[in-house]
């Protein structure tokens, strides 16, 4: 359960933590792994301390949440929760007040719904998963009769921030993909008056999620964004750039079908359909379920799920990606650099990996290059 009920019973976090037995090395070791998260985004982005991070959080105050789960299969908050152990998430987790979540809170009917209205009168950080259905009035995703449309905007009024969290709510994902029955949309596509932090992925990594969160509280200001909204500190370098099997793929030395030696050895999975050429995310950095393991890493070609109509655009997903540069060509010393980041901090505690994150200073991509893809006809659009 991320809420903690007693957690807010002084006025401030440093003194809830206190309470709770969070010694201030503990939390000092805790911001340090968000400085180093913080740390891994695009040059010249603000950089704070674990010291800066640590006075910003203690002194925050209460938290409030309103988290809906709207057209989804809930494999966000798996992502969010799943992870165990002690980590970045259940801190940040513990961090929130989260007074209205469908999978987590014990209220229902009535209860739940004046939870929610209660919340939504005051400033609270709104956090969104699932799409957004249009068509026929919305009715194919309803909350206590309210259209999931109607239920977003009314949450989103008083909202001091707001997060579209996984695929579903930042463009729609796969129920948005040709024909779109439900004419399914993203989150920023409803709220256009104001920013909103899409992070990408389906679902996205729970560190991702949660220090997203942490930085609004730490900063008191959104992160840097691409141009598709995601925070730069998590997505502003390919899956390619920082593979472990990327030596492999400048060496031509591909799998080319699951059981083969190749397989076995680890070589590139390009030639099993791999999307990572085309696709923004950390996923090698961070890995998932406590740095297990990862698609990748588990012998999977990457789908390509950060991406915006990754389900039109990278399918069928085991058809090579075309026109990607092969051998030599983009195996710069920085780059390659990066790959053996990814490689180093393969098996170690995130904080090890946050901490090579934060010290790995060169960090360029080709972001503004379009991606290559099957199509890009965006989704929906053909009925
Ligand atoms: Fe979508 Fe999330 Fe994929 Fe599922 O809440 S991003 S279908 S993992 O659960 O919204």
């Amino acid at each position: 359960m991320p809420y903690h009920p007693d957690a807010w019973q002084a006025p401030t976090l440093g003194e809830n933590l206190k309470r709770a037995g969070v010694t201030r090395r503990e939390f000092l070791a805790f911001c340090g792994v968000l400085a180093g998260i913080f740390a891994g985004g695009a040059a010249g982005a603000p950089k704070a301390s674990a010291e800066q991070i640590a006075d910003k959080l203690a002194a925050v105050t209460k938290p409030n949440v309103v988290w809906l789960q709207l057209q989804e299969c809930t494999g966000c908050m798996e992502s969010t929760l799943r992870s165990g152990g002690t980590t970045v998430e259940e801190v940040v987790l513990k961090l929130l007040s989260v007074n209205y979540n469908e999978l987590v809170m014990a209220a229902s009917g009535d209860a739940a719904n004046k939870a929610l209205a209660a919340t939504n009168a005051e400033p609270h950080i709104l956090v969104v998963n699932g799409s957004i259905p249009l068509k026929d009035n919305g009715i194919y995703c309803t909350i206590g009769g309210e259209s999931a449309e109607q239920v977003l905007r009314a949450s989103a009024e008083n909202a001091t921030a707001i997060l579209a969290v996984g695929a579903c709510a930042v463009w729609g994902s796969v129920q948005a993909s040709r024909p779109n029955p439900t004419g399914a949309v993203g989150v920023d596509e409803i709220i256009r008056d104001r920013p909103v932090i899409n992070v990408a992925g389906c679902p996205p990594i729970g560190e991702v999620i949660t220090a997203t969160v942490a930085y609004l509280l730490a900063h008191d200001d959104v992160p840097q964004t691409d141009a598709e909204g995601r925070p730069l500190f998590a997505y502003d370098q390919r899956i390619h750039d920082s593979c472990p099997r990327r030596p492999h793929f400048d060496a031509g030395q591909y799998v080319r079908t699951f059981d083969d030696e190749a397989a076995r050895n680890g070589w590139c999975l390009y030639e099993m359909g791999c999307k990572g050429p085309s696709t923004f995310s950390a996923c090698p950095i961070f890995q998932w379920n406590l740095h297990t393991s990862w698609p990748i890493g588990a012998g999977h070609p990457c789908i390509g799920c950060t991406e915006r109509h990754f389900f039109d655009r990278f399918t069928p997903f085991y058809r090579v990606l075309p026109n990607v540069r092969g051998f030599g060509v983009e195996g710069t010393a920085e780059k390659i650099g990066w790959g053996l980041v990814g490689a180093t901090v393969a098996g170690v505690a995130i904080h090890a990996g946050a901490t090579a994150v934060r010290h790995a200073t060169a960090r360029k991509t080709e972001a503004a290059e379009p991606l290559n893809a099957f199509g890009d006809d965006p989704a929906g659009t053909e009925e």
